[in-house]
C-alpha cells in the first residue's frame, strides 16, 4: 500500500506542470512542481528508511535552547539528505531546516521565492524515547503559500501527501477531517513547552489548558506537532492548538488539514502566520470560532520565527 502512497502526488496535472502564477503581487517564477513533487517524495522514501531503523537502536541526543530541545544524529543526517539532494535538483530554490540549514543569526525569511521548509524530525524528544510519535515533514512554498506536503511516521506508516487544490492523501488514499463542529465533542490536541518561557506565559498557558480541559470532550498530547496536524487531517482528532511551534513544525502540516476540508488560522482568530509561532487547526471553520473564542484570554506572543 505505502509503494503507491504518492501517486496522488506525483498525479501530473493536465498541461500545468509549470506554475507561473501572474496575480497581483505574486512573482512569475518558472517552478516545475511536478518535478518538486517527484523529487521530494523521493527522498523524503529515503530518509523514512533511516528513521525507521534508527527508530529500533539507543539514541544519543545532545541538548540546545534547553532541556527539552533536542537534536540527535539521526535528526542532522535526514536533514543533510534531504536538503542536499534537493539543492543537488533546485539550486536556486531557498531551504529553512531545523538542524541550521539556515543560519538562526540572519532570522529566517519566507519570500515569494520558491522555499523548501523542513523538519527532518519532528518529535525529537519522542524519538529518543523510543515513542512512535515521531515523522519527517518536507514542505515546499512558493509566492508565500504552500504548494507541497509530505509527513510521513515510518514506525506508525502512516505517510500523508497534499498538493494545493490536489486534496490530502493517507498513505494513497483520499482523507477528509472528522467535520466536528461541536467544542464539547471534540478531542483537542495541544502541545506545551515549558522551559523556554517565563512565568506569565506558563500561567496564561496553564489556564488556557484547564479551561480547554473543560470544555473540549478530551485534550491529548502526542509531543509532535507535525503528528498533531496529521491526526486533525486524517479525522483522528479534532483541533490542534499551540504555542511556540516553529515553521518547520506547521509548513506542512497546515496544507495537509486545508486539503482535508479543515481550517488552518491563528489561535486569535486571524489569517495563519507560519513565522509567528502560533497556530490554531480545527476540523471546520465553526470549530475555529469556538476555539477562538475559548482562547481570547490566553494568548501568548513569543520572538517570530524570522526575527534575528
Ligand atoms: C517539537 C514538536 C513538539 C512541539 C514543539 C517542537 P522537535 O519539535 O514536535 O511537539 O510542541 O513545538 O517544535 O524539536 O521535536 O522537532
Amino acid at each position: 500500500m505505502l509503494r503507491f502512497a504518492w501517486q496522488q502526488l506525483l498525479r501530473r496535472g493536465s498541461g500545468s506542470a509549470k506554475c507561473c502564477s501572474t496575480a497581483s503581487g505574486k512573482v512569475n517564477w518558472n517552478v516545475d512542481v511536478d518535478k518538486c513533487a517527484e523529487a521530494s517524495c523521493a527522498l523524503v522514501d529515503q530518509a523514512a528508511e533511516l528513521l525507521k531503523e534508527a527508530n529500533k537502536e539507543i539514541r544519543v541526543f545532545k541538548t540546545k535552547a534547553n532541556n527539552q530541545d533536542l537534536v540527535t544524529v539521526t535528526d542532522r543526517q535526514i536533514e543533510d539528505l534531504l536538503v542536499c539532494g534537493l539543492r543537488r535538483q533546485f539550486p536556486d530554490h531557498v531551504y529553512i531546516g531545523e538542524e541550521g540549514t539556515s543560519g538562526p543569526a540572519t532570522g529566517r525569511q519566507l519570500t515569494n521565492q520558491p522555499t523548501w521548509i523542513i523538519d527532518p524530525i519532528d518529535g525529537t524528544v519522542n524519538f529518543v524515547h523510543g515513542c512512535p510519535y515521531n515523522c519527517i515533514s518536507v514542505a515546499f512554498w512558493l509566492n508565500r503559500q504552500p504548494e507541497l506536503a509530505i509527513c510521513y511516521c515510518p514506525t506508525l506508516q502512516l505517510k500523508l501527501t497534499a498538493r494545493r487544490k490536489r486534496g490530502c492523501y493517507l498513505n494513497g488514499r483520499q482523507i477528509r477531517t472528522s467535520g466536528q463542529r461541536e467544542l464539547r465533542r471534540s478531542l483537542v490536541l495541544h502541545e506545551m513547552h515549558a522551559s523556554n518561557m517565563g512565568d506569565d506565559h506558563r500561567d496564561t498557558l496553564w489556564a488556557m489548558t484547564v479551561n480547554l480541559f473543560c470544555r473540549a470532550q478530551t485534550l491529548r498530547s502526542t509531543g509532535s506537532a507535525v503528528m498533531d496536524l496529521c491526526l486533525v487531517a486524517m479525522g483522528a482528532a479534532d483541533a490542534y492548538v499551540e504555542f511556540l511551534p516553529h515553521c518547520w513544525d506547521v509548513a506542512a502540516g497546515a496544507l495537509l488539514v486545508r486539503e482535508a476540508g479543515g481550517a488552518v488560522m491563528d489561535p486569535a482568530g486571524g489569517e495563519l502566520d507560519i513565522m509567528s509561532r502560533r497556530v490554531l487547526a480545527t476540523a471546520t471553520p465553526e470549530l475555529g470560532c469556538q476555539m477562538v473564542q475559548l482562547l481570547a484570554d490566553s494568548q501568548i506572543y513569543h520572538k517570530r520565527d524570522d526575527q534575528p
